[in-house]
């Protein structure tokens, strides 16, 4: 039988989880046989998006590309995953409407900012806070909570794991993969 395709779509603040977790879940997946594709940061920021900074303004074209990237692969049969912030609720809402009823599930990293920058594995939250990177999500730029994902994920101490096996057992049940 021919699978599902979809987008499964992670939002949520640097370090909250989101390619952790993405990563985990694609690992899943393809244990069941699914043929999927992730995009993050890593595959995407440098090479389709090397072009764009984190203005407000680029991060609205980042979130466009990667929308219109991600409906040619549902065109083509794969389950997508994507771990951007993407905190623009417009932009979540653009990309939701690039596809059809359905096939754009959103899934709200919800860990809280003190979680976040606590874990800081980058140092970015702390160079934020110092002045050294301007535009910081959470910090001096915004992120706008969904109000309607399909899927959120509260974080109260659960690993990254845990996170995924939830996330897996919850998109089994909902029928979306
Ligand atoms: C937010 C930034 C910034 C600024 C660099 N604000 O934790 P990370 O490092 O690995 O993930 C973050 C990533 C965010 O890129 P996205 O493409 O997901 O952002 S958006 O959806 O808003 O376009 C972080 C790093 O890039 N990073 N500078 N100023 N995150």
């Amino acid at each position: 039988k021919k699978q599902k395709s979809c987008v499964l779509w992670l939002t949520g603040l640097s370090g909250s989880g989101k390619s952790t977790i993405a990563n985990l879940l694609e690992k899943k997946l393809a244990e069941h046989g699914k043929h999927t594709y992730l995009l993050d940061g890593d595959n995407v920021r440098h090479g389709l998006c090397g072009d764009l900074t984190f203005s407000d303004k680029d991060r609205v074209e980042n979130i466009r590309r990667i929308g219109e990237v991600s409906k040619l692969f549902v065109d083509a049969g794969i389950i997508v995953l994507t771990a951007f912030i993407s905190p623009f609720k417009t932009e979540r809402d653009f990309c939701r409407n690039l596809l059809a009823d359905g096939e754009f599930v959103e899934i709200f990293v919800d860990t809280p900012i003190e979680e976040c920058e606590k874990r800081d594995p980058k140092g970015l939250y702390q160079k934020a806070r110092q002045g050294d990177i301007k535009d910081f999500t959470g910090i001096d730029s915004p992120y706008e909570a969904p109000e309607n994902a399909e899927i959120t994920l509260a974080f109260s101490g659960q690993t990254a794991e845990q996170s995924a096996e939830h996330l897996f057992d919850l998109l089994k049940q909902k029928g979306i993969v």
